[in-house]
């Protein structure tokens, strides 16, 4: 199995709230069912989580009661992506069911409690792919706070144990310095912890939820024997379903 986030980079328009990039979904499911492989989708919150998310400073936990309506309203709007999400999915020929992360689980101090995987299984044994996402989701400690699709992926990688975790974006991989500034700008191919040690954190491109450099970092510590991490650009037709079928592509892999 192959464990896949769709970023809210490449699914949404970050530079306007809630706005889908529909196409490109659909051409993301198509090249998913393409590949033929069996997979579980993750996806990010994009311009319906963020945007309210930061403005609320809902990642802090519960601060004050001005904050209650946001967790409302930023609930309802990646739940509507999520539907969207999943209507691609089906459309294009793979059962999905949506797991919304904050009506099925809670975190405590940030940290996201998977402790009944029974639904979960559940779909999965039925061939439905349960669809978890980036949520504001209850805390046992802080009231509530915001989990990113990334700290869904780590719970499914420990449940499911994938062959390969793949993080779909909007960038080729991870550049040795910022490539919208510098011309010189190289991709890093092969990743290893040494090698992320040395490239500047304020180099690389920032990406959704603290930069492509955090996500490096969080993709390593998914690495295991055997088990790569690769972050590829879904915005170029094609490339996701090359990947996952085996071609070379442009990206970057992370190894442990
Ligand atoms: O887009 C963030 O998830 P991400 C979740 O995976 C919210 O970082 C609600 C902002």
């Amino acid at each position: 199995m192959i464990l896949i986030k769709l970023g809210g980079s490449v699914i949404t328009d970050k530079s306007a709230y809630k706005r889908f990039n529909k196409d490109i979904v659909s051409r993301l499911c198509r090249e998913i069912k393409g590949s033929k492989k069996e997979v579980i989708i993750v996806h990010g919150a994009g311009s319906f989580g963020h945007v309210l998310a930061k403005e609320f400073e809902l990642q802090k936990g519960h601060m004050n009661n001005g904050q209650i309506d946001a967790v409302a309203k930023v609930s309802r709007d990646v739940r509507e992506l999520n539907g969207m999400i999943v209507s691609e999915l089906i459309s294009a020929g793979i059962p999905s069911v949506s797991v919304p992360t904050g009506s099925c689980f809670v975190m405590d101090d940030n940290e996201l409690l998977i402790n009944d995987d029974e639904v979960l299984r559940g779909y999965v044994r039925l061939g439905i792919m349960p669809v978890m996402f980036g949520d504001v989701v209850l805390d046992r400690k802080k009231g509530f706070g915001i989990c990113s699709g990334d700290a869904v992926m780590r719970s499914l990688a420990i449940l499911f144990e994938p062959e390969a975790v793949v993080f779909v974006s909007d960038i080729d991989g991870l550049y040795d310095r910022d490539p919208k500034v510098s011309k010189d700008a190289k991709l890093i191919t092969d990743v290893d912890r040494d090698a992320l040690d040395r490239i500047p954190p304020e180099m690389t491109v920032a990406d959704v939820t603290g930069g492509v450099h955090a996500k490096m970092r969080t993709m390593l510590d998914m690495c295991s024997d055997g088990r790569d991490c690769i972050l590829v650009n879904g915005t170029v037709d094609g490339r996701l379903e090359e990947l996952l079928t085996g071609k070379k592509v442009i990206c970057t892999r992370a190894r442990k």
